[in-house]
């Protein structure tokens, strides 16, 4: 069986975007091409233009998260996904917020039958399947569903100003995108739910501290930093990344027994790939390895 077809047999799935970005003047390498989005903004970055960036540009309502906002994210996630020439993909917004959650203005008058019958919200959990990894670059406000859709994505850099919050208690609801599930996994059950039940919100030191968040910034270096992570996991194999995450992510899924077991086919599944062949071979032949994702 061809590389290829054993690897979509293993995790699933295996283009591009744009405008300008505030943001990225002080990087080096990007480039922006025009889009129909209205909510976002998508570039490619990196030396190699090998990163796919997201920005959620919302700046009135910080980058409160309506339905064509997701909808937005959710498609330029598939493109990058999709996109042979992207190794790995980063979701930011703007200095001030993240994004301060789902649009309370939106949901205010819905009904618990007009939630139910109309799926509310529902288009949320796809942007979590990419196989490509995601990486959060959180400046400002990550609340509500601003703080759930960071944690959707693999990694999270934060930049000092960081808040990460759950205050949907304050508003007389409670999180719905995994703030008390993915949070309490990642922090712990006494931290989440002090999070959930107060609405408090927590700082990027305090996020790092509790392994919510990898790493810390200054606000103006974060992006450029989430950049230089994306071009590094990009110069790995895109098949054997993908089994990677798709590994790691199946720790929060299941025991440690079945987890183990499918670490080992996975493990065994690489050997399955070109990309694994070449690794070792350019190891022992002292050289860098040239993958081609097969
Ligand atoms: N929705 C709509 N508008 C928002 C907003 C939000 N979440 N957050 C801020 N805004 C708007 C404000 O209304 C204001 O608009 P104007 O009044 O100027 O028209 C503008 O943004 C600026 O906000 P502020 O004036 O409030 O700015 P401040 O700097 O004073 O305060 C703040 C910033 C972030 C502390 C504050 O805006 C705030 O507390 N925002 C609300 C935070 C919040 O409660 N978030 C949780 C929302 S509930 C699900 C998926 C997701 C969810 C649930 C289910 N499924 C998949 C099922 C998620 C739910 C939520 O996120």
């Amino acid at each position: 069986m061809a590389t290829t077809a054993v690897a979509r047999l293993l995790f699933g799935r295996v283009p591009r975007v744009s405008r300008n970005l505030s943001q990225f003047s002080s990087l080096k390498f990007y480039s922006s091409q025009p889009s129909n989005y209205e909510y976002i903004k998508t570039e490619k970055a990196g030396e190699k233009q090998n990163v796919g960036v997201i920005t959620l540009n919302r700046p009135k309502a910080l980058n409160a998260l309506c339905d064509d906002l997701i909808l937005e994210v959710k498609d330029a996630v598939e493109k990058f996904d999709k996109d042979s020439s992207i190794g790995a993909m980063i979701i930011t917004g703007s200095e001030k917020a993240f994004a301060a959650g789902a649009d309370i203005k939106a949901m205010q008058n819905q009904t618990f039958s007009q939630t139910v019958n109309g799926r509310m919200l529902e288009g949320w959990s796809s942007i979590s399947d990419a196989s490509k990894p995601l990486i959060a670059a959180v400046n400002g406000y990550a609340l509500g569903g601003g703080c759930e859709l960071a944690m959707m994505c693999d990694i999270i850099y934060a930049g000092e100003t960081a808040r990460f919050g759950q205050p949907e208690i304050i508003i007389g609801t409670i999180p719905g995108a995994g703030g008390t599930q993915r949070l309490t996994r990642v922090i712990g059950k006494s931290k989440a739910m002090e999070m959930v039940l107060t609405g408090n919100q927590i700082s990027a030191v305090e996020a790092e501290k509790s392994g919510l968040v990898s790493k810390v910034f200054p606000p103006d270096q974060l992006l450029a930093e989430a950049v230089k992570l994306g071009e590094r996991i990009a110069t790995h194999s895109q098949i054997i990344v993908s089994l990677a995450k798709d590994s790691v992510n199946r720790a929060y899924e299941t025991t440690l027994q079945e987890g183990l077991r499918y670490e080992k086919k996975i493990f065994y599944g690489t050997f399955a790939t070109a990309d694994r062949k070449e690794g070792m071979s350019a190891f022992i032949e002292k050289r860098p390895p040239k993958f081609i994702n097969e």
